[in-house]
């Protein structure tokens, strides 16, 4: 691993947007120091650094913070660039603005939408969270077609930004489909996103990261104490 001196992570081994950042650290060998956060009872240290949004994850290098996972794998994708790791976004300006797209519609529209299912108060609430999951779904599905071109991942061979963004979220499939039986990726509805998820999952450079779901059931109980009257 590359030593880099001054690399501090504030995290919270449940959160995909950080799951996201640790595994481009991990993609291109970096070394870093993980400090974990409790959002429900928020640091100093996170107020501090993060003084927008108080959200993790954020990156401190050499003292300096930077926030919002995107922006944060982009950064790791530039400063760690160059050696043999691969790079992450890709080389072509056009197809770096459609993985930008693609990354922006994810957090917008599928973060929401499943975090939806998490936090329904009802049958009928789940019900809608769930068909707005997989109509976003359908639409990934489509970008994956279009974005690999009958390779294995969004990014072509190796795993790129979009198997990130979007492949930091497959645990909390799992944990929905273990707390309400709900299946959110189907071999009948999304077959190229299947098979892709079964890639990702396995993939060395990310397969360690992956948080455990008994963990993310934890957290997500505690979620719908705070959150689910
Ligand atoms: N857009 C942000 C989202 C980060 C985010 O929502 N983090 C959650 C944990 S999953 C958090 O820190 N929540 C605390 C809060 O909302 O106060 C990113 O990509 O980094």
């Amino acid at each position: 691993m590359a030593g880099e001196g001054d690399l501090k992570l504030l995290g919270l081994l449940v959160s995909p947007f950080v799951v996201r950042v640790r595994m481009a650290l991990s993609m291109k060998g970096v070394s870093y120091e993980y400090i974990e956060q409790d959002v429900f009872n928020k640091s100093e240290l996170l107020i501090r650094y993060n003084p927008v949004h108080q959200k993790v994850p954020v990156l401190i290098h050499h003292g300096k913070p930077i926030c919002e996972s995107l922006a944060i794998v982009e950064y790791v994708d530039e400063v760690w660039g160059g050696g043999v790791a691969p790079s992450i976004l890709p080389a072509d300006p056009y197809e770096r603005a459609i993985a930008r797209f693609w990354a922006a519609y994810i957090d917008d529209k599928l973060f929401p939408a499943w975090m939806g299912v998490l936090k329904a108060a009802t049958e009928e609430e789940k019900a809608e969270k769930v068909s707005q999951t997989l109509a976003v779904l359908v639409h990934l599905e489509e970008a994956f077609a279009k974005c690999s071109d009958g390779k294995a991942f969004f990014g072509g061979d190796t795993i790129g930004y979009l198997d990130l963004a979007l492949g930091c979220n497959l645990f909390w499939f799992k944990t929905l489909r273990k707390m309400f039986n709900v299946e959110l990726i189907e071999e009948g509805r999304t077959p190229l996103l299947a098979s892709w998820a079964q890639r990702f999952s396995e993939a060395a450079a990310v397969k360690d990261l992956v948080p455990n779901v008994d963990k993310a059931v934890e957290h997500a109980k505690k979620m719908r104490r705070v959150f689910v009257h």
